[in-house]
């Protein structure tokens, strides 16, 4: 194999400076060791030992959601269907499944109100069964470092003042189980629709909040007009830790509907897209994946956290399952939709990514002075204790280059937290990359890009060298 370039990379990345940070660190890092211990392979659990996407308390900050050293942090879900129609999808075995394979780290559980069999529309066992269902959620949820959205499914109800006591009642029951949870965040409204505007869900959220916080300090996400549309329309909550809706569905919806995003987050307005789809808006029709990808860089580059509609296998296009598959968890690609693959790429472990552009966020280019050509990393993002690296390997001569390997050198200890596109071993402060089978093959003046991983690390770090071998 030819050895090609050497580019120098200069990049500091903050160093997380009081103790609490690294308290956190340290035990999130044993509690991964811990997990590690049960799965088989060594590829497998590398991906194990690295995986960390839970960060505990969160409250808001401007217009993002942090944690509680106020590091900005994006959270990535899957909804339930109804839990009314679906219940079986709230099981251990699949929010397991969708932990260790996905960057999922949220779970909304939509327990619909006036709809047919909703909490609303029932008779008190059933009832009881759904808010089991709900028990269910969280206690897994909380075995597994995940978060778990409960979430008052408004839709044919369209104003949520038409059952402000309900929602009162039904919220002082949850937050008093569980408001002292990390991972758990109340939803109190899905989507105001037909006339109601910002002050009738004001009037309803200045009723349903305080209750919750009698019992939780917890995020809160409230609705906005016109399906959870109308985001430029918020004028803030006079309470801390409220996000606000933003519900898209990208076949439907397109550049308008981010103009209003946009709006909304020039007036400071913590948005959260608690719902989306990549079908049209009735959860049917054809997908638009060019749509969704759009979407899905819009929500990136300005850190809203996204869940996406929905886990059955309901015979529509927005269902993540197929309607001919019945089994409820040990899902393959092969079992999924459309939809739910084009989700897959997004957020699956060891998955071939789909291109989106990356964060900009203190972006600091990586270029060489000796060549332009071959392999080049970019700092994606970095954060506080952390940051986000991506590759592009060049091949500028006429002929293919069949095989290569990465090798990063760090001046200082850091842990590998995510990967992609590559297969990654760590050795001390030395990371090397070495291709999947889909990627190996660089083509006469072409490139290969988007492989990539993230870091932590609890002091500055430079990345000195990189070689291409
Ligand atoms: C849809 C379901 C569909 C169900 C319908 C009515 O996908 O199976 O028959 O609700 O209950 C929303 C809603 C969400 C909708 C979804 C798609 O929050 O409940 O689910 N959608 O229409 N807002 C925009 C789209």
């Amino acid at each position: 194999m030819r050895k090609v370039l050497l580019v120098l990379a200069l990049l500091t990345l903050s160093a997380c400076s009081n103790e609490q940070a690294d308290l956190t660190m340290s035990s999130q890092v044993a509690s991964e060791e811990v997990k590690s211990e049960e799965v088989k392979s060594e590829e497998v659990k590398s991906e194990e030992t690295t995986n960390s996407k839970f960060y505990g308390d969160l409250s808001t900050d401007g217009t993002n959601v942090v944690d509680k050293d106020g590091n900005v942090v994006q959270l990535k879900g899957i909804s339930t269907h109804g839990i009314n129609w679906f219940p079986d999808y709230v099981n251990y075995d699949l929010m397991s499944e969708i932990n260790e394979q996905t960057d999922i780290n949220t779970f909304r559980v939509a327990m619909y109100t006036e709809d047919y069999n909703g909490y609303l529309n029932t008779d008190s066992a059933s009832q009881q069964e759904l808010l089991e269902l709900i028990d269910q959620a969280v206690e897994y949820a909380v075995d597994l470092d995940m978060y778990v959205i409960i979430d008052w499914h408004i839709l044919n109800d369209s104003n949520p003042l038409n059952h402000t006591q309900e929602a009162i009642e039904f919220f002082k029951l949850m937050s008093s189980k569980y408001g002292d949870l990390d991972n758990v965040i109340f939803e109190i409204c899905n989507e105001p629709n037909g006339d109601t505007s910002w002050a009738d869900i004001e009037q309803y959220a200045n009723q349903v909040i305080p209750v919750i916080r009698e019992n939780s300090d917890n995020l809160v996400i409230v609705g906005t007009p016109t399906w959870s549309q109308d985001v430029d329309q918020v004028e803030p909550l006079d309470f801390n830790n409220v996000v606000y809706t933003l519900h898209f569905y990208a076949a439907t919806h397109k550049d308008d509907l981010r103009a209003k995003a946009q709006t909304a987050i020039d007036n400071g307005i913590p948005l959260f897209v608690s719902e989306f789809g990549i079908s049209d808006a009735s959860g049917n029709g054809g997908i638009d994946t060019d749509e969704a990808d759009k979407w899905i860089n819009f929500l990136d580059e300005n850190q809203i956290s996204y869940v996406m509609w929905n886990l059955s296998n309901k015979d529509e296009s927005s269902a993540l399952i197929k309607s001919s598959v019945t089994k409820t968890n040990g899902f393959t690609s092969e079992d999924l939709t459309d939809s739910g693959n084009w989700y897959l790429q997004h957020v699956g472990k060891n998955q071939p990514k789909k291109e989106v552009s990356p964060t900009k966020r203190e972006d600091t280019p990586v270029t060489s002075e000796e060549s332009k050509d071959d392999v080049s990393f970019n700092v994606v993002s970095t954060w506080d204790g952390g940051g986000q690296y991506e590759a592009v390997i060049n091949n500028s001569s006429n002929s293919p280059l069949s095989d290569w390997k990465i090798k990063l050198v760090f001046n200082n200890s850091f842990e590998l937290e995510d990967s992609w596109n590559g297969k990654f071993t760590q050795n001390g402060n030395t990371i090397t990359i070495t291709p999947e089978d889909y990627n190996k093959q660089v083509e006469a003046n072409g490139t290969v890009e988007d492989i990539g991983f993230t870091v932590k690390a609890d002091q500055e770090l430079d990345l000195k060298t990189i070689q291409l071998v």
